[in-house]
């Protein structure tokens, strides 16, 4: 058990993750405009009170001058953030080429690329310098602001090559790690070019923390068997010298989101939900479009249940939350239109004039986009009558254009005829074009069943944010066993495996058919896990066992 020991966190902390909370837009040549962004660590870490932390890391923008690094600079130090420029060439070997295109793939059992082998190993290694001298120049800006007394927290697969980096700087600074992905079996790490580089600026932290105890087994397997040290059941021991190794689950803040179900307009947005799909069962899905996260496996175990199960076919409806991410990744872009591609098609196949199964909020890629769908503000345009009309004559035009096997919600031109509009005036969309926090909210507490299909996922924490808006409605949470969250929410989901559409589509089943007694009683299991394992508590653990590591290291040096 790795609560808290009640220690007040009184050194400051600086984060240090590849992204900051916040992403730059460029308004002129000194003017920047600040907008919090999605993903689960800030998630995670906006939950966390009471720190004097400091966030650095990559705004995101290329910024080749001065004047406008300076005025960057001076905008992200009022939320407490500290940018690390990256030039566009290097960002993109490191960002878009080695973590994306290397560790982010491999790390989620996809393995490494499959191109020609000679072309990859000499991509690879150029990849792995850039990644290398990006970790270098986080490292700088760390070094710079560093004092005394000071917790370092280096966060995700980005910043492997970091805690090394630091303790060449210097080596009484305290580094903690922390991987919000898995970390791999063994064997798949071991096919990595430079897997010992990594696994040896690992351990140069402090100590090296995971999601779940199977990723902290797994990186010890890593340095036992590729490096031939010695595990040990505190962690990982290199000539005397131990770096702990541990599970630290993360969690949300729950109270935050409880907050948020009793602000009067979400309680309309929620009563406006439940009017809308009256007489229907509303299933839901929030994912980051990648290909980690299952979405076309949920799809099409979807379709499957709606194939066997015709009476529920206008008694059911999915609203699937897809954030593009990486966009200017090929794979990805092939995910998105297979994604449109198969929601087109079910919705042709079980539309009616009334309803249609599916409505895919896809956030769109450009402002241009939005037109039509939100004002300029990120206000939703009134759309009062339009939208349940043109989901009526969607389904009808969706089989006649089927025939060219896309989705209309993915093609601009036959935008105004898709279900997205009807979705889109569902819920706002932050100018990050992200779902508004609030809308979320609703969406989540109007939800009787979620469907969370990752073939992988370090935890997941949309199942977490899910439960914890389900106070009163008790709905059930059908959860991937590949995802983190399985461990500590499984006994109160239903557990699947994605790949498995059959077992999918029966436990959608299951899971709509599922008697109030059971809902409620795997509901509370879940409740009171989510709300008592805080993000909150992960980083004061954290943070707490960071510090007391670091004093077992120096008495070890001593002894
Ligand atoms: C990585 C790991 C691990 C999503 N769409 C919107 C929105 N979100 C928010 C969700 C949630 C977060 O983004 C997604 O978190 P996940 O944990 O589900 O997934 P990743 O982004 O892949 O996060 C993951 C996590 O790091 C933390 O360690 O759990 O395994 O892959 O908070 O609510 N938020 C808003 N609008 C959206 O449209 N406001």
């Amino acid at each position: 058990n790795r609560r808290s020991r009640g220690r007040p966190m009184k050194q400051r902390l600086l984060v240090v993750a590849n992204r900051l909370p916040v992403s730059a837009v460029r308004r002129g040549e000194d003017s920047w405009y600040l907008e919090v962004s999605a993903g689960g660590l800030v998630s995670a870490l906006l939950g966390v009170k009471d720190v004097d932390a400091r966030w650095i890391g990559w705004a995101g923008v290329n910024v080749p001058d001065e004047v406008g690094q300076r005025a960057l600079t001076k905008a992200l130090a009022e939320k407490r953030c500290i940018p690390v420029f990256l030039d566009e060439e290097i960002a993109h070997q490191y960002y878009n080429g080695y973590c994306n295109n290397i560790l982010w793939p491999l790390f989620h059992y996809l393995g490494l690329p499959q191109e020609d082998r000679l072309a990859t190993t000499r991509s690879f290694q150029s990849q792995f310098d850039a990644y290398k001298r990006a970790n270098k120049m986080f490292a700088d800006v760390v070094n710079m602001h560093y004092q005394e007394g000071d917790v370092v927290w280096c966060h995700d697969y980005h910043l492997m090559f970091l805690p090394k980096c630091l303790k060449e700087y210097n080596s009484k600074m305290k580094v903690g790690w922390f991987l919000h992905t898995p970390f791999p079996s063994s064997e798949i790490h071991r096919t990595l070019p430079s897997r010992s580089e990594l696994l040896r600026s690992v351990l140069a932290a402090d100590i090296v923390g995971f999601h779940t105890y199977d990723y902290a087994r797994h990186f010890v397997s890593a340095c036992t068997r590729i490096l031939g040290l010695e595990g040990t059941p505190e962690g990982v021991e290199d000539q005397g010298m131990l770096t702990r190794v541990a599970a630290f689950p993360i969690g949300i803040d729950s109270d935050r989101f409880k907050r948020a179900l009793e602000l009067p307009a979400v309680k309309e947005h929620i009563n406006e939900l439940t009017h809308r799909f009256a007489g229907r069962k509303v299933m839901l899905g929030v994912d980051r479009l990648d290909m980690i996260k299952g979405i076309p496996q949920k799809i099409l175990a979807f379709e499957k249940f709606l194939e066997e199960n015709p009476s529920w076919r206008d008694k059911v409806v999915l609203l699937q939350i897809a954030v593009p991410t990486r966009t200017d990744v090929p794979e990805y872009q092939k995910l998105t239109s297979q994604v449109h591609e198969i929601v087109g098609r079910i919705n042709g196949r079980f539309g009616t004039l009334t309803a249609v199964p599916i409505h895919h909020l896809f956030l769109p890629l450009s402002r241009e986009w939005t037109v039509g769908s939100f004002a300029t503000d990120g206000r939703p345009l009134e759309l009062p009558l339009l939208p349940l009309l043109l989901s009526a004559a969607f389904a009808a035009v969706a089989t006649a254009v089927r025939s060219f096997r896309h989705c209309c919600c993915c093609c601009p031109q036959l935008s105004l005829l898709s279900p997205l509009l009807s979705a889109t005036s569902i819920a706002t969309a932050t100018a990050d074009r992200s779902l508004d926090f609030h809308a979320l909210c609703a969406l989540y507490a109007v939800t009787d069943v979620a469907l969370v299909t990752s073939l992988r996922d370090g935890m997941n924490l949309v199942s977490y944010e899910f439960v914890a808006c389900q106070g009163s409605k008790k709905g059930v949470l059908i959860l991937s066993e590949f995802a983190g969250a399985a461990q500590s929410l499984g006994a109160g989901a239903l557990l699947v495996n994605p790949w498995n559409i059959t077992e999918v589509a029966a436990s959608i089943g299951y899971a709509l058919n599922m008697s109030p007694d059971e809902r409620e009683k795997r509901h509370r299991h879940n409740y009171a896990h989510v709300t008592t394992h805080t993000a909150q508590d992960w980083a004061e653990t954290f943070v707490s066992e960071l510090n007391d590591t670091v004093v077992e290291a120096q008495l070890r040096t001593r002894q």
